[in-house]
């Protein structure tokens, strides 16, 4: 409580802190991607989510801050059911939270972990986080017991989605939904920038987070599942015909290539109604 000049106590109640396992929860979820979905409506559900996609649970202090990255491009209709399950999710989860969607500028060859790498960087530029979800575009939890938070070791989320029968493909499978505290990414120096087009940056993270001496945190397979929302291939996304050898070589290029060698150009930033959208010009292959 504070004393004010006119004598006047105020008494603000100190928020204790959020529990580890949330409060609220409702478990299983039923995810579909056949109702109609606009952004006015999701606005709607969310009025609580401040300017950029910014959220803080009301009634208890978060032991985290996370920023969530998206790497991005022409994947509008696939945001607005992800703004619209993961908004209420988070809320239920008391998770202190902003949304990053990091946009690739052009038509040139995609490439998911640079966008990562440039999530980190820029969402840091913008808020003191310690802990960072990067979540593809497509991919709904099925079940809000899958916390998105940090912790102690890097964290698979994804691991046990629909297009693969609910399980792991392989072992070593880190892609989809991962998370990383700030000391981890650090370790590990970051994601590769050098692999342009589909596949095994994914597999290549997997290998910086082994070699670093940590070791996969996973959920429960019953809690770990996803939906995935249906999509033809991209177009400037084809599979990366480098990937097979650039994975067999994570040990030396880990220490060139990475978070100590990111460069790009910023182009826009703008803080939506439900995220942060930032659009960057990555460059192309060499
Ligand atoms: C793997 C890909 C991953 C991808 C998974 C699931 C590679 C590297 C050469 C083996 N890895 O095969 O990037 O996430 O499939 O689709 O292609």
């Amino acid at each position: 409580s504070r004393k004010l000049e006119s004598n006047l106590t105020v008494t603000e109640k100190p928020l204790s802190m959020c529990p580890d396992v949330p409060q609220g929860l409702v478990g299983r979820l039923l995810i579909e991607f056949n109702s109609p979905m606009t952004m006015q409506k999701v606005q709607r559900e969310n009025p609580d989510v401040k300017d950029g996609g910014k959220y803080t649970p009301s009634d208890c202090k978060a032991k985290q801050k996370v920023a969530i990255i998206i790497p991005f491009r022409h994947r509008e209709h696939h945001l607005k059911y992800w703004l619209h399950y993961l908004h209420p999710i988070l809320r239920r989860q008391k998770i202190n939270y902003g949304i990053y969607v990091i946009n690739q500028n052009g038509e040139s060859m995609f490439n998911r972990a640079k966008l990562l790498n440039i999530g980190y960087t820029e969402a840091l530029k913008d808020g003191e986080y310690d802990c960072f979800v990067f979540s593809d575009v497509d991919l709904i939890p099925m079940d809000d017991r899958n916390v998105y938070h940090c912790y102690d070791q890097p964290r698979h989320f994804a691991i046990a989605m629909d297009k693969f029968g609910f399980r792991l493909p392989y072992t070593g499978y880190f892609g989809g939904v991962s998370g990383l505290s700030k000391e981890q990414f650090l370790k590990i120096n970051g994601f590769p920038n050098e692999y342009w087009g589909w596949g095994g940056e994914d597999d290549d993270i997997y290998n910086r987070i082994t070699l670093r001496g940590m070791k996969v945190n996973r959920p429960d397979s019953r809690i770990g599942k996803y939906r995935m929302i249906k999509h033809e291939r991209d177009k400037h996304n084809e599979p990366n015909p480098q990937r097979f050898t650039k994975i067999q070589n994570t040990k030396i290029n880990m220490l060139r290539d990475g978070i100590n060698s990111l460069k790009y150009q910023l182009l826009n930033v703008s803080r939506f109604p439900l995220y942060t959208n930032i659009t960057v010009d990555i460059g192309t292959p060499p």
